[in-house]
């Protein structure tokens, strides 16, 4: 039987990325059956009736009202998901669609299949040398900690069958931002669950500024890491 994949895609104001993606990623997976979730946090720039007033039949507008998040929003979406196969990602072009299939094809193979940034020199146009290195360090500290074999703990871009997902506790993983990726990958290594990893590049963001406050994250996501490893000694 063919697989079906459920793409979530968590938003917040991003009304014109949105519209953009949506038919680019469809017609990345015309050779699959698929959905793709929308899963909009009620931003206030109208996102969410933007795509549903498209009345697209392969997309399912969700939208979420209260305890607004990046992670619950994604929990949402995979809860909600009709697919065996999930891929998440972001609405704003910072994970290029162009990689989507090589995520799916390799899950016949692996467990879960993710998108590094690390796996061998940007050959073509990366993001700003500052941010790879930081991210670089940052990942090194995130591996040294939580003894963890993946490369890129940051960047959550990946496809993993729902069986696997399934079995993990979503309360011990899915809140905050990007903190919950460091929880998830921990807790498929934990398992024992097999990872791929294919090398990506970052996308340009399409239109919009995104998150700024990356300092904030740097302490946020340093102090999720240690409790983990607390969690878990
Ligand atoms: N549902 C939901 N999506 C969010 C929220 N915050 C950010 N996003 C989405 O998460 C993705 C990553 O956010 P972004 O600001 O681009 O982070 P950056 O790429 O790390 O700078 C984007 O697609 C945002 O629209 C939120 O509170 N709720
Ligand atoms: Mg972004």
């Amino acid at each position: 039987m063919a697989n079906r994949i459920s793409v979530i895609l968590p938003c917040y104001n991003e009304k014109e990325n949105i519209q953009a993606l949506v038919p680019f990623i469809h017609d990345v997976l015309k050779d699959y059956e698929h959905e793709i979730l929308v899963v909009d946090d009620n931003s206030p720039d109208g996102t969410y009736n933007s795509i549903k007033e498209k009345n697209y039949d392969y997309v399912v507008p969700v939208l979420r009202t209260t305890d607004r998040g990046f992670a619950k929003s994604i929990r949402c979406g995979i809860e909600k998901a009709s697919g065996d196969i999930i891929v998440v990602m972001d609405s704003d072009f910072n994970h290029m669609p162009k990689y989507i299939p090589i995520l799916i094809d390799n899950l016949k193979y692996y467990d879960c299949v993710i998108a590094s940034r690390f796996l061998y020199l940007p050959l073509e146009k990366h993001e700003s040398i500052s941010r790879i290195v930081s991210s670089w360090f940052f990942n090194l500290f995130i591996r040294i900690i939580l003894f963890s074999k993946v490369t890129e703990n940051l960047f959550g871009f990946y496809a993993i069958k729902k069986t696997v997902i399934q079995q993990l506790n979503f309360d011990d993983i899915f809140w905050g931002f990007g903190d919950y990726f460091i929880r998830l990958m921990f807790y498929l290594q934990k398992k024992n669950y097999t990872i791929l990893q294919i090398p990506a590049i970052f996308g340009e963001r399409n239109i919009g500024v995104g998150n700024k406050a990356l300092l904030l994250r740097i302490i946020r996501y340093t102090k999720e890491t240690f409790i983990l490893r607390l969690k878990n000694l």
